[in-house]
C-alpha cells in the first residue's frame, strides 16, 4: 500500500525519523508518574503508576505524523489510552478550554480541549504491537494525528487543564498555536 496524500508542504521521510529538543531522558519506574492537575472539577491532582496506566483501557489508531519543518513519516499504529478516557477518570471544570500536556524536562505543547478528546487521541504506550522505544517516548507519549507532531510530548508526564489558553514550549518559539497541517498551520506568523 502506498501513502495517502501528504498534507501541504510535507515530504515523504525514510522510516522513522526522531525529531526532538534536547536529550532522551531516562525512565526511572520509582518516580514515574502521570498527573493531571490544574483546574478538575474537584481541584484534586490525579497521579498514576505506569503499571496503573497500562491497565486502563486501551484504543489502537494508525496514522502519519507530520514534522512542521517537513518530514512526514507515515502508518504507525499505536497503542494506548485515549484522550476521553483520561477526562471522564479525572473530570475537568466546566470552565476548562484547553490543556498543557507536559513531558520530561520541561517540554510542553498546548491544545484545545476538543484537540484532547478528539477520537483518535491517545497517550501511547506501543507503537506497531512493540513498546515505545526510548528515543520514540518510552513509557508514554501523546499522539494527537490531526496536529503537526509537536503537538505530540514524547515522555508524557502530565495534563494540566486550563480555562484560558497559553502557549507551549515550540508555539512560544515561532510554531502556531492550533498546528493543523491539512491547513498548513506551521508558523505564528500565519495565526489571524
Ligand atoms: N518531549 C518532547 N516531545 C516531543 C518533541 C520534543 O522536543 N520533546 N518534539 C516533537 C516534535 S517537533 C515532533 S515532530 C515529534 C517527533 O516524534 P518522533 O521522534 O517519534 O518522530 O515529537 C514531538 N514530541
Ligand atoms: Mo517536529
Amino acid at each position: 500500500m502506498g501513502p495517502g496524500p501528504l498534507p501541504p508542504g510535507q515530504r515523504l521521510a525514510k522510516g522513522w525519523p526522531v525529531a526532538h529538543y534536547g536529550p532522551v531522558p531516562r525512565f526511572h519506574p520509582d518516580r514515574w508518574n502521570l498527573q493531571v492537575f490544574g483546574a478538575t472539577t474537584t481541584g484534586d491532582t490525579y497521579s498514576w503508576t505506569l503499571d496503573e496506566v497500562s491497565a486502563l483501557p486501551g484504543i489502537t489508531v494508525v496514522t502519519d505524523l507530520h514534522c512542521a519543518s517537513g518530514p512526514t513519516s507515515t502508518d504507525h499504529e499505536f497503542f494506548g489510552v485515549a484522550g476521553t478516557t483520561l477526562l471522564e477518570l479525572a473530570p475537568p471544570a466546566p470552565q476548562v478550554t484547553h490543556v498543557m500536556a507536559w513531558a520530561e524536562y520541561g517540554y510542553s505543547a498546548n491544545l484545545r480541549l476538543s484537540d484532547f478528546t478528539s477520537a483518535r487521541t491517545l497517550m501511547a504506550t506501543h507503537h506497531n504491537g512493540e513498546q515505545l522505544t526510548a528515543e520514540h517516548g518510552f513509557p508514554l507519549r501523546l499522539v494527537v494525528p490531526h496536529l503537526y507532531g509537536y503537538k505530540g510530548p514524547k515522555w508524557l508526564r502530565g495534563i494540566e487543564y486550563m480555562t484560558a489558553d497559553r502557549r507551549g514550549f515550540w508555539e512560544e518559539r515561532g510554531f502556531h498555536n492550533v498546528g493543523d497541517p491539512w491547513t498548513n498551520q506551521r508558523y505564528s506568523y500565519q495565526e489571524e
